[in-house]
Formats: C-alpha cells, sequence, structure tokens
C-alpha cells in the first residue's frame, strides 16, 4: 500500500526506524509490512491496541487472567510478550508477529502499537473486538524517553531536551501520540471498541478490570476480581519474571539502565518537565487535540 521511506533517527546506537506512510516503525516492519498488511483477522480476535508505554503489559496481564479465569499458574505459561504476538513485530530470530498470530489455536488475544489507519484492514472487516488504552501524553513520553535509553535496538533519545522535541513532532517508534490517540478515539464509535484510560486502571482498578471482563463477554466472581486486582499490581508485576522482562538479555533491555518496569504512577512528568516545557506542551495539546474529549487526569 504505503510508500516507504528510510528516516534518520539513529543517534549512537545501531538503530533505525523507517516509515510507512509518515509513521516511523522498526524497520524489520517496514521490510515485512506487505504480509502484516494481508493480515488475516478471525471474527472472534480480541485486539490490544495502545500507543508505546500507555500501559500495554498491565492490560495484557488484566486480559489474560480475566481469560485464564483468575488462575494464575496458568498465567505463567509463558512470557507476557509471547502470550499475545504483536502483529507488526518482524524482528528474527523469533517468528513474526504474523506467524505467531496464525499459531495460536481461536480465541486469539495479538496487541498492536500501530496507529488506527495503519491496522491491517481484516481488523475491520471482521467487527473484531479491540481494547485500547490510552496514557496522558506527559507520563507517555516519560516513559518512553526512560524505555528508548534502556532499549538497546530503538535509537537511542538524546538529551531530555532533546527528546521533548523528538516526541511532540512524532519522530518516534510508531509515531504521533496525538494522532495515534485521536485516531483511536474517532474510530471508537464505529467498532467494538471498549477505551481505557491508564490513569482509571490506576485509580480504580477493580471498576476498569469489571468493563474489561464484561466487554470479553466473561462473568467472574468477586474473589477472582480482587484476586486479579492483587496480582496485576504494579509491584507484584515488577517482581513476576513473566511480565517484568528479566528475562530479555541486556544486549535489548538494558534494565541498569532503567528497569522495564520502571514506576507505573500518574504523574512523574511532573518530575522531568520544566515549567516552559509544559506551557508550552499544554498549547501544543490544545491545538492537536481539539474537539477530543478525553479528560486525562495528570496527577493522582
Ligand atoms: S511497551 O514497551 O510499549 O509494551 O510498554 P507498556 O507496557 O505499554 O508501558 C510500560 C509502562 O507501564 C507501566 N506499568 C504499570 N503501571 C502500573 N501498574 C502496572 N501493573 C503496570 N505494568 C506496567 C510501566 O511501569 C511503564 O511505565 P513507567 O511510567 O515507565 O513506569
Amino acid at each position: 500500500m504505503a510508500l516507504t521511506t528510510a528516516l534518520t533517527t539513529a543517534v549512537g546506537k545501531q538503530t533505525q526506524l523507517s516509515e510507512v506512510a509518515g509513521i516511523p516503525l522498526q524497520a524489520a516492519a517496514v521490510d515485512n509490512w506487505s504480509q502484516i498488511q494481508s493480515f488475516e483477522a478471525q471474527p472472534d480476535d480480541l485486539l490490544i491496541c495502545t500507543y508505546p508505554k500507555s500501559g500495554t503489559t498491565w492490560i495484557q496481564e488484566i486480559v489474560d487472567m480475566i481469560e485464564q479465569n483468575g488462575d494464575m499458574e496458568k498465567c505463567q505459561r509463558a512470557l507476557i510478550q509471547h502470550r499475545h504476538p504483536l502483529i507488526e513485530w518482524a524482528r528474527p530470530p523469533l517468528p513474526s508477529g504474523v506467524e505467531q498470530a496464525k499459531a495460536m489455536p481461536p480465541p486469539r488475544t495479538l496487541r498492536t502499537h500501530l496507529p488506527a489507519q495503519l491496522l491491517p484492514p481484516s481488523f475491520w472487516e471482521n467487527s473484531c473486538k479491540f481494547l485500547y488504552v490510552a496514557r496522558n501524553a506527559k507520563d507517555c513520553m516519560v516513559s518512553y524517553y526512560h524505555f528508548q535509553r534502556m532499549n538497546q535496538v530503538l535509537p537511542d533519545p538524546g538529551t531530555w531536551e532533546e527528546y521533548f522535541e523528538t516526541f511532540i513532532s512524532g519522530k518516534v517508534g510508531w509515531g504521533s501520540w496525538f494522532d495515534h490517540v485521536k485516531g483511536w478515539w474517532e474510530m471508537k464509535d464505529r467498532y467494538q471498541i471498549l477505551f481505557l484510560l491508564f490513569e482509571d486502571i490506576k485509580r480504580d482498578p477493580k471498576h476498569e478490570i469489571q468493563k474489561v471482563m464484561r466487554f470479553m463477554g466473561k462473568n467472574l466472581d468477586e474473589a477472582v476480581l480482587d484476586k486479579i486486582v492483587q496480582e496485576t499490581s504494579f509491584e507484584k508485576m515488577k517482581e513476576n519474571p513473566m511480565t517484568n522482562r528479566s528475562t530479555v538479555p541486556k544486549s535489548i533491555l538494558d534494565q541498569s539502565i532503567s528497569p522495564f518496569m520502571r514506576k507505573g504512577t500518574v504523574g512523574d512528568w511532573k518530575n522531568h518537565f520544566t515549567v516552559a516545557q509544559n506551557e508550552r506542551f499544554d498549547e501544543i495539546y490544545r491545538k492537536k487535540m481539539e474537539g477530543i474529549s478525553i479528560n486525562f487526569c495528570m496527577e493522582l
């Protein structure tokens, strides 16, 4: 479909992003683009959709615990990143996300960071269910900055000041936060999309988990719900080797630079943004998100 072009974003590390239709993606995904676009979704697929660093791992564990009726042992069957294939994943030596998904028995739960306009069309055509989690842009930027510091296969973020500019211009993997959130929000009334906010899950996990449970067509006892709340807390997931990425080699994720499960809070942006950056960001946000009625909570 779209033309792909190389984008020079690597600073220091041997990494490179390429573009599809103006969206920077990992070069391997771009090389594999026709396979990704022709992915055959099934009507009973559930797709977890997020902009990076918005609580993907968290909602994956919640969804899996709901699917497994709260059986923690079953959730320990595989690393979280392998339980729900990222459909645009294409970097060897692992099989591509498309191949991993093809090998899964139905009903499948899959995952993507793709913006709505780049989603393989079969997801829309088959009326699949989508679970979108959005996180406030400032905390998302902070989390992404630390992730790019420790992730050895993504471009080096440079200084915080440099990264601030990179992020607001959308020159990061999977593109602009603003366009991503807006794009999925605008799809929400046309398709089966449950739109969740990271901050709501943090404030009232049981309430949000119940919403997810109903959306998935499940009905679990209070006791099971309470167990899911407990097992999916930041503290538990940080200690859980199946969710904390501790088995990923240091050559890919160097957790001595910054842990994958870093803080898991709302409002860490206040420790990073200067007053001037905050004012400028608010102005940009107002313009870019005009007409989008999402009420992001910026601190708890
Ligand atoms: S990725 O790499 O895009 O899949 O990352 P993602 O999982 O979307 O986001 C990582 C951030 O989510 C935080 N996180 C949590 N917060 C609260 N509770 C739980 N259980 C939880 N699990 C993951 C994680 O710590 C990252 O945020 P920061 O702010 O960097 O700590």
